[in-house]
């Protein structure tokens, strides 16, 4: 399976921190313990330490497909995409690029953007000296993250989101 950002994307929930201390009480291989709820796991910094780990998106996972190539996993960074100060989550799937702004607390809304160039039919999984390249930063110093990666003809940049 390849990512397409299809991965049942929703917001952690009462739900889901209930699961999640209920997976803890649970007797699991080792395995299966590090892993946890599928999807990003953040914990916010106290100042000295940080607080405790929860989930903050049930995306990126391994059954949307994100495990299977490191042209998909190892993309994923946490980019400021609008600007407002806080650092969101991106990576490239199967069809491009996939972001979810932070409120916060958690992930929101899995989009893909519209910025063209990233997808496996671009040839962006064929080699880690394209997939490799994609790096975000601020081109025009608006606050707002963009996105640059190097493509056999030269550099190639964006903006993530509109
Ligand atoms: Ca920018």
């Amino acid at each position: 399976m390849q990512p397409d950002g299809l991965g049942a994307p929703s917001a952690p929930s009462a739900s889901a921190a209930l699961s999640t201390r209920s997976h803890a009480r649970t007797r699991r291989p080792a395995a299966q313990r590090r892993e946890g709820s599928a999807g990003i796991h953040c914990a916010l910094s106290t100042g000295g330490a940080f607080g405790p780990v929860s989930l903050w998106v049930a995306n990126y996972h391994d059954a949307a497909g994100w495990k299977t190539d490191p042209s998909y996993w190892s993309t994923i960074r946490f980019p400021d995409v609008n600007g407002v100060g806080r650092s969101d989550v991106c990576g490239r799937g199967a069809a491009g690029l996939y972001c979810a702004v932070s409120d916060g607390a958690r992930f929101g809304e899995v989009q893909r953007s519209t910025f063209q160039g990233f997808a496996d039919s671009d040839g962006v999984k064929d080699a880690p000296s394209y997939y490799e390249t994609i790096t975000f930063l601020d081109l025009n110093h608006d606050g707002r993250s963009d996105v640059c990666r190097r493509a056999g003809g030269g550099i190639h940049c964006g903006r993530l989101l509109d």
